[in-house]
């Protein structure tokens, strides 16, 4: 599958280059290669970005997201952390210049739903991804993916652009509202296209 978003992602360089090459033409052929541009890169998209440390954690990583039929897949790697359960969740805002990481707000919850675990019946919010587990050294990768979410489309309950990810240093308890009482905040991006 890498190879195959490689070669598609390599498609829209080239596809984009020529555009631009043939710019001097015809408008109508112009038109054209904007279409085919549009339907390359709704197929696959991917952006990723460092998490840098806050709260004094030293808890570093890389968080990617990539976009394909419909549905968008989330693989973090963390290192830094201390072993066992952490929490991790979409927050609101795309902004991790306080040095707690509050800046970035609460948990994005663009359904005004009640906090807890991603997809149970009495709703969710639409950043619960939930915990994940860090071994004896520290490190850790998580996989996450839905069709709830989507990069930079017009359905603002699911576009993830503009917000921001959060790992925390406790476990969310899937319960305590409207956080789940995960406790501080150890490592923060903006997602930012
Ligand atoms: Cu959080």
């Amino acid at each position: 599958m890498k190879l195959l978003r490689i070669a598609l992602l390599s498609l829209i360089l080239i596809t984009t280059y020529n555009c631009k090459e043939a710019k001097k033409e015809t408008n109508e052929t112009m038109d054209e290669m904007e279409e085919t541009v549009e339907e390359v890169t709704q197929e696959v998209e991917m952006i990723s970005f460092n998490m840098e440390p806050k709260s004094d954690s030293g808890v570093v990583g890389e968080v990617s997201f990539v976009s394909e039929n419909g549905m968008v897949s989330m693989v973090g790697t963390f290192s830094g952390l201390t072993p066992g359960e952490h929490a991790i969740h979409i927050h609101q805002k795309a902004d991790c210049s306080a040095a707690d990481g509050t800046s970035t707000g609460g948990h994005w919850n663009p359904t005004a739903e009640p906090h807890g675990k991603w997809g149970q019946e009495e709703g969710f919010h639409r950043g619960d991804i939930g915990n994940f587990t860090a071994d004896e050294d520290g490190n850790a990768q998580i996989e996450f993916s839905t069709d709830l979410w989507c990069l930079g489309c017009e359905d603002e309950n699911k576009n993830l652009i503009g917000k921001a990810v959060i790992v925390h240093q406790g476990v969310d308890d899937f319960t305590t509202q409207p956080t789940g009482a995960a406790g501080s905040r150890v490592s923060c991006t903006g997602i930012i296209q």
